[in-house]
C-alpha cells in the first residue's frame, strides 16, 4: 500500500513538473514571438542587393478580366483589358459572374516559371489582386477569390510558390490598394469606380480589416516574397501616411522585403521617383516609359506591356519586337534601372504564342548575353550613337544595336584605358584589335555582327 502511494505520488511529481516545464516552453516561445531576439537588420543596400543584380522580371496580369478579354456585350471596350470593369461600366454583381467561368484548366505554374527562367527573367511579380477586387489566392477574408467563387478552386499563388522555389525564382506580389469590388473601397462609385473626386466614409475599416490582413496572408502562407508591388495609390482615400503606416507595418513582419513607391504618394502623376528619406517604397516604377537618363541616386523599375494591355485582350495583336523587347532591355540596364516585363495570360491559362515566341527569342539572347545584364550598372559614356553600355567595375559591355559598316567602332574613352576587347558571342575571347587615341579608342570588329538585335562587345578597361 505504501510502495503504492510512493508511487502514486512519484507520477504526480512528475506530471507536474513535466506540466511546469511545458508551461516553461510555451511562455519562452511565446516570449521568443513577441520579443524576437534581437537580430542585425539589414541595410538597404543589403535588401536591394538581389533585386539590383537580376536587372529583368516577368510581369504577369491575370485575373476575372482575362474572360471577357477585352469584349462586354459583344462590344470591344477600349482601353487596358484588365480596366474592363469600369472602362465598360459594368455592375458589381455582373462583372462577379466572370468568377464562374473562370476555369484555366491548362494553368501549369512550373511551365509559366519555367517560361521566366527561360527568358533570363530573375523574378515574378504577378497580380494577386488587381483593382477588380477579385483575389487569385485562398484569402480568408473574402469569398470572392479562386477557391470560393470559382470552378477551378486551386491556390494560383500556392502552386507558383512552389515552382518558383523550385527554379530559384523570387516570387512577388502585385497588390492593388484601390477595389472596385469592396463596399468599403470604390465599389459603391459605381459607373465610376475611378472617381478621384470621392471619398468612402468607410475606407479605414477597408484598409484595416481588408486590406492589411490580405497582405499578412501573403506573407505567411507563400515562402519568402520578394517585392509587394502595390499599384492604384492616386485615390483620394490613400494618402502618404496611409503609405508609410503600410510599409512599416509589412517591413514589421518582413524585416528584408521591398515594396515600391505605390506604397505611397511617391510617384506624382506618371513618374517614377521615389525618394525613400521624402516618402515611403524602395524604388520607382516608371510605368510604359523609360527615364532618358535614367533616374540618377534612385533605384527603379520600368514596367511595360508586350503589347498594348496588361491583362489579356483577345484582339490586341500590337506585339513590340523581339528586337524592341531587347533593347529596351539594355537600355533600361545602361541606365541603371530594372526592367520587369508584363504578360496576360489567356482564360485557359496559357501564355499567348506570340508571347512564348517572344521569351523564346529574348532567351536565346540571354543565354549568350546575360553576363552584360545581370548585376551591371549604368553606363559610364552615356549614351553612345551605335547602342548602349552597362558596367561590372572595370569591365564595360559595349551593347552594339548598330554594327559599323566599316568594321570600326569609336568608343568614347582615352585610347590608353584598354586593356582588352572581345566579342561575348566568341566562347574563346579572342582579343580584338584596340587602338587609341586622345578622348577616343577605336575597336576592330569582324564584318558581320554576331547578333543583329545587339551584339555586345566585352571591353576591359584599367583606369577604374
Ligand atoms: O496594373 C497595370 C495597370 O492596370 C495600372 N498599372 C499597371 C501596372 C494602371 N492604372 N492606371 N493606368 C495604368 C493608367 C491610368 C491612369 C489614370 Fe490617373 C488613373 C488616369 C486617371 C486615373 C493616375 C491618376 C494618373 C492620373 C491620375
Amino acid at each position: 500500500m505504501r510502495q503504492k502511494q510512493g508511487r502514486h505520488w512519484i507520477v504526480i511529481a512528475v506530471t507536474a513538473l513535466a506540466a511546469l516545464l511545458g508551461l516553461l516552453a510555451m511562455s519562452c516561445s511565446q516570449n521568443r514571438q513577441t520579443n524576437p531576439a534581437p537580430k542585425k537588420e539589414l541595410t538597404k543596400d543589403q535588401r536591394m542587393d538581389w533585386w539590383r543584380d537580376a536587372r529583368f522580371g516577368m510581369f504577369i496580369h491575370w485575373g476575372l478580366y482575362a474572360v471577357p478579354a477585352g469584349t462586354y456585350n459583344g462590344k470591344r471596350v477600349d482601353g487596358i483589358g484588365e480596366w474592363i470593369m469600369n472602362n465598360g461600366k459594368i455592375p458589381v454583381k455582373e462583372y462577379e459572374k466572370y468568377a464562374e467561368q473562370f476555369d484555366p484548366v491548362g494553368f501549369n505554374a512550373d511551365q509559366w516559371v519555367r517560361m521566366a527562367k527561360y527568358a533570363g527573367m530573375k523574378y515574378i511579380v504577378i497580380t494577386s489582386k488587381h483593382h477588380d477586387g477579385f483575389c487569385l489566392w485562398d484569402s480568408k477574408v473574402t469569398k470572392y477569390d479562386i477557391m470560393d467563387a470559382t470552378p477551378f478552386k486551386r491556390d494560383i499563388l500556392k502552386e507558383l510558390s512552389v515552382a518558383c522555389k523550385k527554379h530559384g525564382v523570387k516570387l512577388c506580389f502585385y497588390h492593388s490598394i484601390m477595389d472596385w469590388h469592396h463596399p468599403d473601397a470604390q465599389a459603391p462609385f459605381y459607373p465610376n469606380y475611378n472617381d478621384t473626386s470621392q471619398s468612402n466614409p468607410n475606407f479605414d475599416r477597408y484598409v484595416e480589416t481588408y486590406l492589411k490582413p490580405q497582405i499578412a496572408e501573403l506573407l505567411a502562407n507563400y515562402g519568402p516574397i520578394g517585392v509587394l508591388w502595390f499599384d492604384g495609390e492616386w485615390i483620394k482615400d490613400w494618402t502618404e501616411p496611409k503609405g508609410k503606416d503600410m510599409y512599416a507595418y509589412i517591413r514589421g513582419l518582413r524585416p528584408s522585403i521591398l515594396i515600391n513607391n505605390r506604397v505611397g504618394k511617391g510617384r506624382k502623376g506618371m513618374e517614377g521617383l521615389s525618394k525613400s528619406d521624402e516618402y515611403a517604397g524602395d524604388f520607382g516604377t516608371p510605368e510604359q516609359q523609360i527615364p532618358p537618363t535614367g533616374l540618377p541616386g534612385v533605384d527603379w523599375e520600368t514596367c511595360m506591356t508586350i503589347n498594348d494591355t496588361w491583362g489579356y485582350k483577345s484582339y490586341d495583336e500590337n506585339w513590340k519586337s523581339t528586337e524592341e523587347l531587347v533593347r529596351n532591355l539594355a537600355d533600361i540596364a545602361s541606365k541603371g534601372g530594372n526592367f520587369l516585363l508584363n504578360v496576360g495570360p489567356t482564360p485557359e491559362g496559357l501564355f499567348p504564342r506570340p508571347i512564348e515566341r517572344r521569351l523564346e527569342e529574348i532567351g536565346k539572347w540571354m543565354a549568350v548575353n546575360s553576363e552584360s545584364i545581370y548585376g551591371t550598372t549604368a553606363s559610364p559614356i552615356g549614351k553612345p550613337e551605335w547602342g548602349r553600355c552597362t558596367a561590372r567595375g572595370n569591365t564595360l559591355y559595349l551593347h552594339v544595336f548598330q554594327w559599323p559598316a566599316d568594321g570600326k567602332l569609336d568608343v568614347p574613352l582615352a585610347g590608353g584605358q584598354a586593356a582588352k576587347a572581345y566579342l561575348l558571342a566568341d566562347k574563346k575571347h579572342a582579343a580584338l584589335p584596340v587602338s587609341g587615341g586622345q578622348d577616343k579608342l577605336t575597336i576592330s570588329v569582324p564584318n558581320a555582327a554576331p547578333d543583329s538585335i545587339d551584339s555586345v562587345i566585352v571591353l576591359v578597361t584599367n583606369n577604374r
